[in-house]
């Protein structure tokens, strides 16, 4: 049976799960949100979404996919004992994004979970601004209109346009981790160009990849609201992560 095959059956297989990784405030001691993200295991083997996100995008299986990521993850954080201000961050699919039918998803999953809107982030990557700027515009339109926000993933890795960053009003700006592994190598600059652009644009930043103290004392020095990485925690199941916040 081929990996194609495969995901065909994974959600009714019951073979996905959703890991959750803490992003932090700056000051590395509260958590302003968990990253929702998808693992497969399939015959025995955990198979990387790098490797089967964009196999699902190939056969539109994204689609359903998407939907299952958004409503698990949003079923999980309604259940959340957090601070009510900690919200799930999702990763959303271009070609998801894009769809039609995606905005009555939203609707769907937000009213069958009872998450506030509030509580909800979508994670979509720079590779968006590839695509039809007014369709982009309007799908943009509809979810801020539901009051969730919205980060731009990936930060930096591709072609954002900055006029576009302008138009479609993003909330948060990800910087990507190849930059904060490699601030001895010039990328310093690269982080502080990115604080200017979202400091114009009122978005958050968060800088992903932290993996040791020093990273996290430079970015917070550079100014950067919001910290994930290694540091703080690894993705984990959504009852570890109740046990991890309670602990630290
Ligand atoms: O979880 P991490 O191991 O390795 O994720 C690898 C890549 O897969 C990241 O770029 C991440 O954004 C993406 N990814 C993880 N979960 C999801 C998901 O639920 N939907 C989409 N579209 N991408 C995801
Ligand atoms: O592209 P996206 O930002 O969605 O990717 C999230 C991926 O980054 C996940 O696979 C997650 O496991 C991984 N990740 C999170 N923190 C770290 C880190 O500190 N170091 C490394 N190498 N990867 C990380
Ligand atoms: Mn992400
Ligand atoms: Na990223």
């Amino acid at each position: 049976q081929s990996l194609r095959d495969g995901l065909r059956y994974a959600i009714e297989k019951n073979e996905f799960t959703l890991h959750y990784q803490p992003i932090m405030y700056a000051d590395g001691k509260r958590m302003w949100a968990a990253e929702a993200l998808l693992r497969w295991n399939f015959k025995g083997d955990n198979i990387p979404p790098d490797v089967f996100i964009p196999l699902a995008e190939r056969t539109g299986l994204i689609h359903d996919i998407g939907n299952w990521v958004l409503h698990r993850a949003c079923i999980d954080a309604a259940q959340w004992q957090f601070d009510d201000s900690v919200a799930v961050s999702v990763n959303v699919s271009v070609s998801q994004l894009m769809d039609d039918s995606f905005i009555r998803s939203l609707d769907r999953v937000l009213e069958g979970s009872g998450l506030s809107p509030q509580q909800l982030h979508l994670e979509i990557t720079e590779s968006v601004f590839a695509e039809n700027t007014e369709h982009v515009l309007k799908q943009i339109q509809a979810i801020k209109a539901r009051h969730i926000q919205i980060s731009i993933d990936d930060f930096g890795t591709g072609f954002s346009s900055l006029g576009q960053l302008h138009s479609l009003q993003f909330d948060h700006i990800k910087i990507d981790r190849a930059f904060v592994q490699k601030l001895e190598e010039g990328s310093d600059t690269i982080v502080r160009a990115t604080l200017m652009i979202a400091n114009e644009f009122h978005c958050l930043t968060v800088a992903e990849g932290i993996e040791t103290a020093e990273d996290a004392v430079r970015l917070r020095a550079m100014g950067v609201n919001c910290l994930q990485g290694f540091y703080y925690a690894r993705p984990m199941p959504a009852r570890e992560l109740l046990a991890w916040y309670t602990d630290n």
